[in-house]
């Protein structure tokens, strides 16, 4: 905890502060265990309250959106009731991003496989937020038995009146829908997801016209992170002021946090935002495998951000602004823990690869870019290289970022930022060995033999 931070240490999430009861599924996940937690009850009031009292507890909650992005969910979910919206014909649509595909991310499978109720039922309390007339859940094609389980608690809700016709007896009308992606990353864009829910390849559209005005088939629709959204009845029903207690200004309440890689005991757990990095593994992953001590690096959001060398994992706290001051990102909250037996060059190589494959090539940057940074990066890993290329290969990253149509180009572009800030010596050793070896390496990975 540095001057910028404040003094309390956060983390420590007592149980009864845990949205999540049934992360690793160890309860009934059906209505009846799910009603046992609390979930859908007195729904039919917070329907009733309506739209704006959604909206303003999820405003003053301070809940920012669990995907990545980290937007604020009040202001997002209100993007859809500009002044006039009544007159406007269009259906409107929720569209709930459960298409986890992020490298080192898995937190939203274990809401759909043992919460999938708190899900319906935030689908329900944010669809009524926006107006919307149904929901749209889009699930990553690989998660089979997630599927199984949400649906099985759609029927049940149906069953039960809780969701269709007059849901929960409010006289509010709202369905909601299953659909299967078919294992492509980049559908976990919203606008690539909403063109795949079309029926057409997931490629990410232009913004502006946000999905807000112009989505889903045309109509005015909202894409949410299945955490945000199964987290909305929790919240309204303890009361925004409870969700924005926790944590620190700016980064209030509670998180879902991945964790994989070199620890003992790799977990999904829900802790309190801006626990420290460090606690987080000490408290529930058994640390470090080998101890603190050895420990190369962590990368504290999925593989879109930069990696955290040792020193910097000390003191940096698990929210938003604490990451982005330490030159990363929060983005899903998946932590991937890297010891000293990884060859680091690999692992951001492997990233590089993945984008690459992942890319859908619309864009010159990107797909041009992803294909250079993934040819590089392999020679790199056995040493052919040079320092000039370290300096080209950070120049291509700055040409992509932000200069495509979505953020997959600076997704593969930060990773390697981070090796090249905090690991470029690891890099010119390796060159240096090579070299010693084999003769210099020319740019383009060419033997000077060879010219
Ligand atoms: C209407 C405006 N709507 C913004 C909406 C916008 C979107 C949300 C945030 O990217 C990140 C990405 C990944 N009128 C609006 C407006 N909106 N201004 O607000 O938008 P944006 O563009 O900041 O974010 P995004 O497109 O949601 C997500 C990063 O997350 N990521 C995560 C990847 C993987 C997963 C997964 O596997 N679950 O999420 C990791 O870093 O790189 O930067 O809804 O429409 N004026
Ligand atoms: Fe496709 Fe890459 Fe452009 Fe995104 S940045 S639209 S993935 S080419």
């Amino acid at each position: 905890v540095t001057d910028a931070h404040p003094v309390r240490v956060h983390g420590g999430l007592k149980d009864q502060d845990r949205i999540f009861q049934n992360a690793y599924g160890r309860h009934d996940f059906l209505l009846k265990g799910a009603k046992a937690r609390g979930d859908w009850h007195k729904t039919k009031e917070i329907i009733l309250k309506g739209h704006d009292f959604i909206i303003n507890e999820m405003k003053a909650s301070g809940m920012r959106g669990r995907g990545g992005a980290g937007f604020p969910s009040g202001l997002k979910w209100s993007f859809m009731n500009k002044p006039g919206w009544e007159k406007d014909p269009r259906p409107r649509y929720l569209v709930i991003n459960a298409d986890e595909g992020e490298p080192g991310t898995c937190k939203d499978r274990e809401i759909m496989r043992g919460d999938p109720h708190k899900l319906v039922e935030g689908c329900l309390i944010a669809g009524r937020a926006m107006n919307a007339n149904a929901a749209y859940i889009y699930v990553r094609g690989e998660f089979y038995l997630e599927v199984e389980h949400l649906q099985a608690a759609i029927n049940e809700a149906y069953k039960a009146g809780l969701i269709g016709k007059n849901a929960c007896g409010s006289g509010y009308d709202f369905d909601v829908y299953v659909h299967k992606g078919a294992g492509a990353y980049i559908c976990g864009e919203e606008t690539a997801l909403i063109e795949s829910l079309e029926g057409k390849q997931g490629k990410p559209r232009l913004k502006p016209p946000f999905p807000a005005d112009v989505g889903l088939f045309g109509c005015p629709t909202t894409v949410a992170n299945v955490e945000t959204v199964a987290a909305c009845p929790t919240i309204i029903r303890r009361g925004a002021g409870w969700f924005a207690g926790l944590g620190r200004d700016k980064n209030q309440g509670t998180k879902l946090y991945a964790i994989s890689g070199h620890v003992n005991h790799p977990c999904v757990v829900e802790e309190e935002m801006g626990i420290p990095l460090k606690d987080l593994i000490e408290r529930h992953c058994g640390g470090v495998r080998g101890g603190w001590d050895n420990l190369l690096g962590i990368v504290p959001g999925g593989s879109s951000v930069p990696i955290l060398p040792k020193h910097k994992c000390e003191e940096v706290l698990m929210d938003f602004d604490s990451l982005r001051e330490a030159q990363s990102s929060l983005g899903t909250g998946a932590v991937i823990v890297m010891d000293k037996s990884t060859d680091v060059v690999k692992a951001i190589s492997r990233f590089a690869k993945f984008y690459k494959h992942e890319s859908c090539g619309q864009c010159t940057p990107c797909r041009e870019g992803t294909t250079w940074l993934a040819n590089m990066m392999e020679r790199f890993e056995s040493g052919r290289g040079n320092s000039r290329e370290i300096d080209m290969i950070y120049e291509l990253t700055k040409q992509m970022e932000g200069h495509t149509i979505c953020a997959l180009a600076d997704a593969a572009a930060w990773p390697i930022q981070g090796l090249l800030r905090h690991f470029r010596p690891e890099l010119e050793k390796r060159f240096a060995e090579y070299e010693l070896k084999n003769g210099p390496v020319l740019v383009g990975g060419r033997h000077a033999r060879e010219l």
